[in-house]
This record gives C-alpha cells, sequence and structure tokens, in this order.
C-alpha cells in the first residue's frame, strides 16, 4: 500500500472502521474517501456501484456491518441477515467490477461453530452447527468469506478476510440493549455506582468464556495484514486468552469502584459456552496484540465518563 493510494474504509464511523482510520493516519496515510452511512446506504447494490465507479478506491477495508451484543442478534434476527448479507455483496462486488487492488473483509469468531474445539483453528469452519442465537449474522459472514474465496478462485480478486474475537474500544455501543457485553458492564456497573444502588446486573451464568481484544490492536492487525497476507485461507485475530463473563464483571466492577453486588439474571441467554481463537497462525506471520485486558478496560472506562456521562 502507497501513502498515495485511494482508501475507502467502508464503516469508518464505526468502532472497527474508526480504529482502521486512526491506525492508518498515524502510520502517514491520507488519501481517503470518507462517505457515511447517511450519504451512502450499502444496501443499495446502485448506488453503491455508482460509488466505486466515481471514486475507484485502490484499497478496501470492509468494516460497514450491522453488528451487536447477543440481544440484539436474537432479536433482530432479519436486520443481521440482510442488512450484513446486502453490504458485503454489494461492496465485494463492486470492489472486483472496479478492479481495487485489494480488499480486507472483516468477518467474526461466532463463524466457527457452537461447540468447536479450542482453541478455534481456522480449519474449525463449517464443521458444526452454530450458536442459534447468532446463526443469521454468522451465516451472513460465512457467505462473505465464500464470497471472498470464489472470487479470488474465478477472477484472481486479492480479498482476504480476517476473523476478528469480541472486540471492544472508543466509539463502542453503550446501548442497554443492543450492546456487547464489556460496553454493557461498564455503563450498568457505572450506573449502578452513581445510583447507589446494591446490586448490578449480569446476564446469564457468568460461565460462558470470551476472549477480548482492543479494537487498537485489531486495527494494527487489519493494516499488517493488509500489507503482508494475500492468501485465500482465512485469519484469526485475537489475544489468544479468555475469561469468563463472571472474571470479567469482577473486573469492570474494580476498574468502576462500584462496591454493590453482582446479581448473575440466569433467565438470560448464555450463548456460546466459549470461543477462544486459535491465533497460532497470526502469530507466526509476525503479529501480536499489545493491549491487555486491564489496562484496555480502564482506557475505555475513561473514554466512557468523557463521553457519556456527565456526573460521578
Ligand atoms: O458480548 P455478548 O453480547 O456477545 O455476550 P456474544 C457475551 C456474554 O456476556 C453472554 C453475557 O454470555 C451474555 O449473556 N452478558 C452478561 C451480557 N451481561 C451482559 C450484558 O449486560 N450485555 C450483553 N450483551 N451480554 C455476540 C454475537 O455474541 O458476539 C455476535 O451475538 C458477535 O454475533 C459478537 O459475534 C462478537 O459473544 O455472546
Amino acid at each position: 500500500m502507497n501513502f498515495s493510494d485511494k482508501i475507502y474504509i467502508a464503516g469508518h464511523n464505526g468502532m472497527v472502521g474508526s480504529a482502521i482510520k486512526r491506525k492508518l493516519q498515524n502510520l502517514g496515510y491520507t488519501n481517503f474517501i470518507d462517505v457515511s452511512s447517511k450519504e451512502l446506504d450499502l444496501r443499495n447494490q446502485q448506488k453503491v456501484d455508482d460509488f466505486f465507479k466515481r471514486h475507484l478506491p485502490d484499497y478496501v477495508f470492509l468494516a460497514a456491518a450491522k453488528v451487536g451484543g447477543i440481544f440484539a442478534n436474537n432479536n433482530f434476527k432479519g436486520d443481521f441477515i440482510y442488512d450484513n448479507l446486502m453490504i458485503q455483496n454489494n461492496i465485494i462486488n463492486s470492489a472486483h467490477h472496479y478492479k481495487v487492488k485489494k480488499l480486507l473483509f472483516l468477518g467474526s469468531s461466532c463463524i466457527y461453530p457452537k461447540y468447536a474445539n479450542q482453541p478455534i483453528n481456522e480449519s474449525e469452519l463449517l464443521d458444526g452447527k452454530l450458536e442459534p442465537t447468532n446463526e443469521p449474522y454468522a451465516i451472513a459472514k460465512i457467505a462473505g468469506i465464500k464470497m471472498c474465496q470464489s472470487y479470488r478462485d474465478q477472477f484472481g480478486a486479492n480479498f482476504i478476510c480476517v476473523m476478528p474475537t469480541n472486540l471492544y474500544g472508543p466509539n463502542d455501543n453503550y446501548d442497554h440493549k443492543s450492546s456487547h457485553v464489556l460496553p454493557a458492564l461498564i455503563r450498568k456497573f457505572h450506573e449502578a455506582k452513581i445510583s447507589n444502588s446494591s446490586r448490578a446486573e449480569v446476564w446469564g451464568s457468568g460461565n460462558p468464556k470470551r476472549e477480548f481484544l482492543h479494537v487498537d490492536d485489531l486495527a494494527a492487525a487489519c493494516v499488517f495484514l493488509m500489507k503482508k497476507y494475500n492468501e485465500k485461507e482465512i485469519v484469526n485475530i485475537g489475544t489468544g486468552l479468555d475469561i469468563s463473563i463472571k472474571e470479567l464483571a469482577l473486573l469492570i466492577k474494580s476498574t468502576v469502584g462500584f462496591n454493590g453486588e453482582i446479581y448473575f439474571d440466569k433467565e438470560k441467554p448464555d450463548g456460546t459456552p466459549r470461543k477462544l481463537l486459535d491465533v497460532s497462525k497470526l502469530n507466526n506471520l509476525g503479529w501480536k496484540h499489545k493491549i491487555n485486558l486491564a489496562e484496555g478496560v480502564e482506557s475505555v472506562y475513561e473514554d466512557y465518563k468523557e463521553k457519556y456521562s456527565l456526573q460521578e
């Protein structure tokens, strides 16, 4: 990737897209094509085609997606499958049609079977049944992988696919219902602290295990792979370390300084019991994460307080 190349980050206002843009800017890249979702509905094939025809990007990071935590995935299944299929179909097809030099497609660790062997190697893809709460989202992401791979096979397109683990960081979604667990617990414990509540609620049993990666690390890995990796096979991006939701709750409780009790609402779904990625392929290519979870949680709590909370 040369500094003068035209770069299109689909989803540049979201948590992932904005982190990729920050990383590229820090490295000295300046030639970005920015278009917001208000200006361009990526689900509209004609508009996406017109956009590519007009701007002719050299490199594309496909970070635009409909995303959400377990509740959103489970309750808006139609939106999750439709929006994601449309967005990725339009962008991948236009990238091929208008001869983009290289495209990076972001998938998700939920593409792997619910009971995959741990840590999950890339070879586990399509080797078992998916987790029902996010099956439509996972099917859309699997379709995106297969589309990139098929365009490589048939047309020689240099489209690569990366599978990040659960992410957190600046510009995350803190909505009570649609957020992922880490930002959800930051907000719940913070609100419980400032309202002097005796307890804060955590969904499920607390037993599922998750791996968390700071989005700045993800962005660094994406740029690294965009520069170095040119193969058909998918690549996991994670830390190779996971903790239980109960342990995460305890970490966030102490970071926030909430002194009450944690209540586990067992009526809420647990989702996949564990999804720890095998990151040996990425490590062997020469990349490793830098931000540990405790320092990452501390920095996003500061960010949360600055942006969303006026009272302490
Ligand atoms: O982060 P999360 O929504 O996503 O939930 P998944 C992880 C775990 O945390 C589940 C529990 O066991 C939740 O029940 N949890 C506890 C909570 N308290 C809360 C809370 O207040 N909010 C939330 N959201 N969870 C998503 C997929 O699965 O992960 C997506 O649905 C995507 O497709 C994403 O892959 C990365 O890890 O379960």
